[in-house]
């Protein structure tokens, strides 16, 4: 599959860390976002969505054609939000024009996880431009009513098919929350949003969860403290497999993010064929540089 990552040879780790500081410095100027979320879930929603449409048998989807700025694949029901993390973007974009839109999606995503007190996480430049019509039909993303059978046939069209894989990916539901207007569900599913950690599997281990139906007639998984649980989330603690691993992150966040890292740097390369040579990237946080 022709998805070949073509680096341009003339920019440096220096010239990708601006960027990640203009990302960086605008997350915190920008933080009354979403009722004080600010824009680090946004940002990391759209790095994962943009990556979370590849087929390993077609080759398709992914990443690498930056196919999330057109409005074919930014228009698929399952995207709903994500308008408000490109416009976050665009301006970035116009001030780096030499920058593809798929890098420029997945390194966003690279410095909210950062920036969110997350793991480093190592990236690579190459991704090129692509048409619209290259992009992936509307609907792979996953169906947040899906129960653990369905979410590792999910994640194995990624080419997931490893458990840990799939559990520490869904560790990301420690950021944002759903928004009833986005996905017809409602609700955070913790008490801090905006900082990466291990707290979600801690919440679906520890709160008392109750299957209730929302203001949109949906049902989830509420707690009596305010969180929530979509149905995909809470399969992880319904399936023993996943459950050890939920139990395994709960008790060790080193662990987690450890996973986390190696997962969401694959998931973000995830079909494209880099140059044997191409050592990924490791940016710095802005507290690092200070
Ligand atoms: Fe997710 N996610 N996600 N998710 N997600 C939603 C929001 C976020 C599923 C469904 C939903 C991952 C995996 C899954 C984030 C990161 C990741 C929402 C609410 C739904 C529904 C959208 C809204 O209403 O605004 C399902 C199903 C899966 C199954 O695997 C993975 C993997 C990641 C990252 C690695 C983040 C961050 C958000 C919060 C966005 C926000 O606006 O706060």
């Amino acid at each position: 599959h022709p998805n070949v990552a073509n680096p341009d040879k003339t920019k440096t780790i220096e010239d990708y860390q601006k960027i990640y500081n203009v990302i960086a410095k605008k997350i915190q100027d920008e933080d009354e976002h979403d009722g004080y979320i600010g824009y680090i879930p946004i940002l990391v929603r759209i790095a994962w969505h943009s990556s979370g449409t590849y087929d390993k048998e077609s080759g398709t989807g992914g990443s690498h054609g930056g196919t999330m700025r057109h409005a074919k694949e930014l228009n698929d029901p399952s995207n709903a939000g994500l308008h408000t993390a490109k416009a976050f973007l665009d301006p970035i974009q116009t001030q780096f024009p030499w920058i593809s839109h798929g890098d420029l999606y997945t390194l966003a995503g690279v410095a909210a996880i950062q920036e969110a007190q997350g793991p480093k996480i190592p990236w690579r430049n190459g991704r090129v431009n692509k048409d619209e019509d290259e992009g992936p039909e509307n609907g792979r993303l996953p169906d947040a009513n899906g129960d653990a059978t369905y979410v590792r046939s999910y994640y194995g069209r990624l080419n997931f098919l490893n458990d840990r894989d799939i559990v520490a990916l869904m560790g990301c539901h420690c950021l944002g929350r759903t928004h009833l207007a986005n996905s017809g569900f409602d609700g955070p599913w913790g008490a801090a949003s905006n900082v990466f950690s291990n707290e979600f599997f801690v919440n679906l281990l520890t709160e008392n969860w109750k299957w209730e139906k929302n203001a949109a007639g949906n049902y989830q998984w509420n707690s009596p403290k305010g969180y929530m649980m979509l149905p995909a989330d809470h399969s992880l603690i319904e399936d023993g497999t996943f459950k050890k691993i939920v139990e395994e992150y709960a008790a060790n966040q080193d662990v987690f993010f450890k996973d986390f890292s190696n997962v969401f740097a694959r998931l973000l390369e995830n079909g494209i064929t880099f140059p044997k040579d191409q050592k990924p990237f490791i940016f710095k946080t802005l507290d690092e540089q200070e």
